[in-house]
Formats: structure tokens, sequence, C-alpha cells
């Protein structure tokens, strides 16, 4: 697996962060030493989808990356004449995406589209993930995609939304901050390298709290959500229709 040494030297003019080419030949080291909990949650999005995705369905991965969550699922599912659909809008992480998934034998067909979630459509969904992708659209942007979410899911279909959230009480954000720089240095990021990412990110993820997504997704419609895994300030919503 390619290391991510992205910001390892200082970078003069630091610009904000993209999925380019660069980013997308590293991901899989990228995401599993910056996101706790990821490994955990890549292998409950297999199981889940083995429990919610019915027959003659689609599950639509959207910002899909390099698609781990896609293959997880994959494996798991055990109903008939099922779909996937991953989405990303980086062409470098799609090409990769196609490649990995292809490189799987399995009878579930799986298309890879390079297009902004925001302007696929949805259909007859059993499954729907949103893996560490809303934070980075817009706030404005978030309500109607999950409105669309939602419309496109069946009953009973399931949304799994994994996040970087924001708490309220300062003392405990700041902690679960620190905790989370904490795991970057365990697994081998300077002090630089975690500075310089933070960073980059700034204009262009913006974490929401636990609470705001819960309202959200009720406001939706959706009859059931909650928390169902947390690791530092990373952590997973399960919502069902
Ligand atoms: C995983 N789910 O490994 N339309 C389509 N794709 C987008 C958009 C958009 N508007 N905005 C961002 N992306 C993956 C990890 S990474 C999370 C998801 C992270 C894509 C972007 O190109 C990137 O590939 C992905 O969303 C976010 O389970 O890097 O922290």
């Amino acid at each position: 697996m390619n290391k991510d040494r992205i910001f390892s030297a200082p970078i003069e003019k630091l610009g904000d962060f993209t999925f380019d080419e660069n980013v997308a030949e590293v991901f899989p080291d990228m995401i599993q030493r910056s996101v706790p909990g990821y490994s955990n949650i890549i292998t409950a999005i297999g199981m889940l989808a083995n429990r919610f995705v019915t027959a003659n369905s689609n599950v639509y991965d959207l910002g899909c990356s390099r698609g781990a969550a896609t293959l997880s699922a994959r494996r798991h599912i055990q109903q008939p004449n099922v779909k996937i659909i991953g989405v990303d809008n980086s062409l470098p992480m799609v090409e990769r995406c196609r490649q990995h998934v292809n490189a799987y034998h399995s009878d579930i067909p799986v298309e890879i589209l390079c297009d902004d979630i925001r302007r696929i459509h949805i259909e007859n969904a059993s499954m729907v993930i949103l893996n560490f992708t809303l934070q980075f659209l817009p706030q404005e942007d978030r309500l109607a995609l999950l409105h669309k979410i939602y419309a496109g899911l069946n009953p009973q279909g399931v949304l799994i939304l994994s996040e970087k959230f924001i708490f309220a009480d300062e003392r405990v954000n700041d902690l679960l901050i620190d905790l989370h720089h904490q795991f970057k240095r365990a697994n081998g990021y300077s002090e630089l390298e975690v500075s310089q990412k933070r960073t980059a990110l700034e204009n262009v993820m913006r974490p929401d709290s636990v609470d705001t997504h819960k309202v959200r997704l009720k406001s939706v419609g959706f009859s059931h959500c909650d928390l169902w895994f947390q690791c530092f300030n990373f952590g997973s919503i399960v919502a069902i229709k």
C-alpha cells in the first residue's frame, strides 16, 4: 500500500484539500491512519448490507473513493438481483475504484459513476451509504441530498451516515480533537503533517454535531435513527425509512 506523505514536508502556499491524483494514490493508507474506527465501520457496512439489502433492489455508495464500502457490502449480500452503484466526482478515485472492484470476482454487478452525488438519481434503494462524504458538501446542500436519498429508499431501507462530528460542550470537543490528533501521531503522522492537513481541510470539510444530523434525518422523514458507532470525534449513524 502506498504511504501518505502528502503533508510531510513544509508547503509554502497551502491550498484547499482536493481529491486529486496524489491523494487518490495513497488514499487507503491515508484514511486508515486518519479516521479512528474506519476498518470497524467498513466491516459493519458488510454486516448491515447482509441484513438490509433486499432482492431486486439497488445499493448506493455515495462518495465511494476506492470502493472499500462497496466491496464490503458486495461480499455480504445474499439476495438475488441486486446492483451496487458507486458514485464519486474525483476521476483519479473512480479509475482506481473501477480497477479495484474488477479485481474481485462476484455475481453482483457494480457500476462506478464519475459524477456529483447531488446530480444523480436514486431509485429502488434498499441501502444507501454515505461513508465520510456528507461532510464535504456545502452545509446548505446537505438537506436536499438527504431528501433525495429518502425519496429513493424503499420502505425499511437503510442509510448509513458516517461523519466527523463537532460537540457542543467545548471541553469535550477539545478533548476529542486532541485524542484524534494523538491517534494520528501514533499512526506515524508528524506534528507538521497533522497541522498542515488540518489547515488544508478547514474550508473543505465542515462537520456537524450528532444532534444536527439526527434532527435533519428526522426532518426528511426517517422513522428511526441513532448513532451505532463512535470513536473520538468520528462515528456513524444508522437511519431507517
Ligand atoms: C470509503 N466512502 O472509503 N460528489 C461525489 N463525490 C464527492 C463529492 C460530491 N459532491 N464530494 C466529495 N466526494 C469512502 C471514503 S472520502 C472521505 C470517502 C475522506 C468524494 C471525494 O472525491 C472522496 O473520494 C469522498 O467523497 C470522500 O468508505 O476522504 O475523509
